[in-house]
């Protein structure tokens, strides 16, 4: 092995002893290892500068900050091309993509051997989670891309005190990202290095992320969905915790009681406009704050509550349709020092994306670095255009954000994109009824997804691509905690979280949404935190606990009753239909489905035939 050396402050052998091994296979230039410094930071944005990767925006409009144009064919996590190497493909599942882990460690080897030739290899030590926290993880991710180590610093605990907490043998999850794209002796670089080929590969037996070929978002920040979901969601199963795809936020109510609550939602639900939330006019004296908008490790406490953390330390959140009155404290997050990638830009230097503002400004460069036509039907900006920004800027940020001890869940709350069927809000009658809801979720696609338009696609837990084992075995993860949590809950008093579904996208017969969705959403949250406290109303339906129209709070809103009826009602030839579609998804899982949901369905089936 290549002798190589490590600063003075890296003092765990194993990993100096990996970095050399990596090296010697990848064949990089040079190695650095970050330290996480502003320096560090500021050097790399001129080195991606000069080399035309990014652009530096106007700074009186926005102080340190800059945008990046990736290349055009890598936009986006590529589903088809992420894989989990489990020994036994049934415990990758019916879900996952699955090769055997000695052959795609030989396509690897094949893939890595030399291609960092010409460039640096970083080392990027980073924590998931409060530094020190027990809730928390290391990761090293070994990367070629500057963009991903400014980027890993906004969105994880990146740098020198990292290796502080690894110290000479802490744990921590080898991560390998490569663009694919070795330069040869004297060859000019291209902005946006990465490679047609592209492989995001976990390996949950071993927790090792190996990523090839791409230099975006989910693909390269393995910190996100590779670790903070993947992988995590395999050590939880072993540990007993949960690593979830879910935004968490804290509730007040005028009498100073707060209450959390996590909730998941597949994309293009406005995960972080609820993440964010302000409460509308009527709902003075109500606070709502953000713990984090897409990532939650929820561990058990000796006593059976349910604390979360936000394993994460930024937003990579989607810029269109961003704007001050769907997301004002975004908007107000993103006035200075973010990176952003793929939106449009003034003549001015100023950012610009699809629903920004209603007008188009003039003389826009679009995201593919050309001058955009108005009148050529083309977006300005990427449908999948990003900001990458620190939590720490959110005006809505929860004072907890970063308490290691996490902060206690009182509802668990899934939601997806329904036209029709799935009523506004309706709560789990048990645990097993919310695990049935949530496994069953389903959203219908939009124009930002790949494939037809409104066709029901359904994601248990909005976790379909990101369960690092078998669907079916999360499920049964799932049950279990409830049972033995809810246990240890009993004994000392306490309760489980309660599980809610909603759907903010019920449409009338002209297709139009009749919910106003954004801010009043707080109508229901103050519904379903009325339900905790054990002070709301509810009926019981076929499908859950519901509020009735007078059991919701219409202060300062003009929603009738029969308004109300079109976001709720029950059809049963609808629901005999989303049975019969619940039940093609537990096919598909196959052997391992627990049978508890299976005879839940069952029982569903006859109330709903009942009705
Ligand atoms: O396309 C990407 O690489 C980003 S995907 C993403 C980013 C932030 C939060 N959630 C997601 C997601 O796909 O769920
Ligand atoms: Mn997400």
């Amino acid at each position: 092995m290549t002798a190589i050396t490590a600063p003075d402050f890296v003092k765990h052998q194993a990993l100096i002893n990996w970095v050399a091994q990596i090296a010697e296979l990848t064949k990089p230039a040079r190695i650095e290892w970050c330290d996480g410094s502003q320096e560090e930071y500021d050097r790399l944005i001129k080195l991606m500068i000069d080399n035309g990767t990014m652009v530096k925006l106007n700074q009186e409009k926005h102080p340190d900050s800059y945008l990046a144009f990736s290349d055009p064919s890598d936009v986006a996590r590529v589903e088809d091309r992420t894989f989990i190497c489990s020994e036994k493909q049934i415990d990758a599942g019916a879900t996952n993509n699955w090769q055997a882990p000695d052959e795609m460690r030989a396509i690897l080897n094949d893939k890595f051997d030399g291609c960092m030739a010409g460039r640096t290899m970083y080392v990027v030590p980073f924590s998931m989670g409060p530094l020190g926290s027990h809730i928390a993880h290391i990761g090293v991710e070994l990367t070629d891309s500057p963009y991903v180590v400014v980027s890993m610093r906004k969105m994880a605990r990146m740098g020198k005190a990292v290796y502080e907490v690894l110290g000479t043998d802490g744990e921590f999850v080898p991560c390998v990202h490569s663009v694919g794209k070795p330069l040869a002796d004297g060859e000019k670089d291209v902005a946006w290095p990465c490679n047609d080929d592209k492989y995001i590969v976990h390996f949950p037996e071993t927790r090792e992320i190996w990523s090839y070929g791409s230099g975006y978002g989910g693909n390269a920040l393995l910190g996100k969905k590779c670790l903070a979901l993947r992988i995590a969601s395999v050590m939880g199963r072993e540990q007993g915790w949960l690593a979830e795809h879910m935004l968490i936020l804290g509730v007040t109510n005028p009498q100073g009681k707060k209450h959390y609550v996590a909730a998941a939602f597949p994309s293009a639900c406005g995960k972080t406009n609820f993440a964010m939330l302000i409460p509308p006019t009527g709902y003075e004296g109500w606070k709502v704050e953000t713990v984090g908008d897409d990532i939650a490790w929820i561990k058990p406490s000796a006593d059976g509550k349910l604390y979360a953390i936000n394993p994460e330390a930024g937003f990579f959140g989607v810029a269109p349709g961003t704007n001050t009155k769907t997301n004002s404290n975004c908007m107000s997050s993103l006035s200075s020092d973010v990176i952003y990638t793929n939106v449009a830009v003034t003549e001015d230097g100023e950012v610009w994306w699809e629903g920004k503002t209603k007008e188009t400004p003039a003389n826009l460069t679009n995201w593919k670095g050309q001058k955009h036509d108005p009148n050529s039907g083309e977006k300005a900006s990427h449908p999948n255009a990003r900001f990458t920004v620190s939590a720490s800027q959110c005006p809505s940020i929860d004072p907890d954000w970063e308490n290691p001890e996490g902060v206690p869940i009182s509802a668990f709350i899934f939601g997806g994109r329904r036209g029709d069927t799935v009523p506004l809000v309706s709560e789990a009658v048990d645990w097993v009824d919310g695990v049935y809801k949530a496994a069953t979720m389903g959203s219908e696609t939009t124009a930002a997804a790949v494939g037809a338009q409104g066709v029901v696609r359904r994601d248990p837990f909005a976790m379909l691509p990101f369960a690092g084992y078998n669907m079916a075995d999360y499920f049964s993860h799932w049950l279990d905690m409830g049972e033995k949590v809810g246990k240890i809950a009993q004994e000392n008093g306490n309760t489980l979280p309660k599980i809610f579904n909603v759907n903010w996208f019920r449409k009338d017969g002209e297709g139009n949404f009749v919910w106003p969705g954004f801010g009043q959403n707080m109508r229901v949250l103050e519904w379903i935190i009325g339900r905790c406290e054990g002070n709301a109303n509810a009926v019981a339906t076929p499908v859950g606990l519901v509020p009735t129209y007078q059991d919701l709070n219409w202060t300062a809103i003009d929603f009738s009753q029969d308004d109300f009826d079109t976001v709720t009602h029950l059809n049963k030839d609808e629901w005999i239909k989303e049975l019969a579609s619940h039940k093609e998804l537990f096919d598909k899982l196959g052997e391992r489905m627990p049978q508890e949901l299976i005879d839940h369905a069952d029982k569903l089936l006859a109330q709903i035939q009942a009705m």
